[in-house]
């Protein structure tokens, strides 16, 4: 069983790190907590409400943990007749499901529409677009160049599962993009946060990245499930960025009396966005909202 607090700490930590990942653990600790759950509806809710809380407060940017969060939860707000403990189970369930089935979908579904022979290009380590990498690979034989992603180098872990896919890939710092963008034909990567307007918020160094292939005119994609959408943000201003702890960038000693900044995201206007790919289907960013299903229900439940 996975306890509420130990999920939030292997989140915190980035034990357990990348959007979808991070909004399926904490879906999971919900569940198992519904799941042990033998007494009255009202004593569920106030603990569903607290746990979701601390989930809620691990980490800002990734709007998947919320809309992981609320869609479990949906049964709290809702009139159902059924047991509590049960709907929530179901919900909880869903979700899992349906985020798990949506990387398979985009993942086909950009390699069809994006891919194609040549060099590709991503940042970070996003299993939607690793998923896009390895099935165009599949189908055209592709290159994949991998920036490093400092300062936690997820780029390791991308490089590691590419060439476990058999992908051939180049691993380079994320100062050499720029360098190499004139060899590159496509680039995708992954979103924690997709605002309204087609705004998205992902690694920090995805806009320098975006910025880069505008220059080149390589076209650059984003693959994200479409519970990365924020309904209620407007544009990508309105997505707090997470900071976290300077020493994952530098130990003090080693600067000592030096102000060291740490984002963990940015956010790449939707002007440099060429397609947004979501198990929904792809759309111009400006048009994401409209890959979505109806919003959530905020009834209140009797
Ligand atoms: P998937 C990650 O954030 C990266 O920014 C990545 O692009 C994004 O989540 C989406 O990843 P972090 O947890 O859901 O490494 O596509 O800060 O796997």
């Amino acid at each position: 069983m996975l306890s509420v607090e130990q999920a939030a700490r292997d989140i915190e930590t980035m034990q357990v790190r990348g959007a979808g990942r991070l909004a399926r653990h904490a879906v999971r600790a919900l569940r198992d907590l519904a799941q042990a759950h033998d007494g009255s509806d009202a004593r569920l809710r106030r603990q569903l409400e607290r746990a979701a809380a601390r989930l809620l407060a691990t980490r800002p940017t990734a709007v998947s943990l919320r809309n992981g969060i609320e869609e479990a939860l949906a049964p709290l707000g809702r009139n159902g007749d059924a047991p509590l403990r049960a709907e929530v189970l179901t919900a909880a369930d869903a979700f899992l499901a349906r985020s798990i089935e949506a990387v398979g979908v985009i993942s086909d579904l950009g390699a069809g529409l994006l891919g194609k022979s040549g060099n590709v290009l991503t940042h970070c380590n996003s299993a939607c677009s690793t998923g896009v990498i390895a099935r165009a690979h599949q189908r055209y034989g592709v290159r994949a160049f991998v920036s490093e992603t400092r300062p936690r180098h997820q780029g390791r872990l991308t490089a590691r599962q590419l060439r476990g896919q058999g992908v051939p890939v180049t691993y380079l710092v994320d100062s050499a993009v720029n360098m190499v963008m004139g060899d590159i034909d496509w680039v995708v990567v992954g979103a924690d946060s997709i605002a309204r307007n087609g705004d998205v918020v992902n690694k920090v160094g995805t806009s320098m990245v975006a910025l880069s292939a505008r220059e080149h005119r390589v076209p650059f994609y984003v693959a994200a499930e479409t519970y990365k959408v924020d309904r209620r943000a407007r544009t990508g201003k309105d997505v707090r960025i997470e900071e976290r702890d300077p020493r994952e960038v530098v130990e003090a000693r080693d600067l000592p009396r030096i102000h060291v900044m740490n984002p963990v995201f940015d956010m790449t206007p939707a002007r440099f966005v060429r397609r947004i790919v979501t198990e929904n289907g792809a759309a111009r960013p400006a048009d994401v909202a409209r890959l979505l299903g109806p919003g959530p229900v905020r009834r209140r439940r009797r």
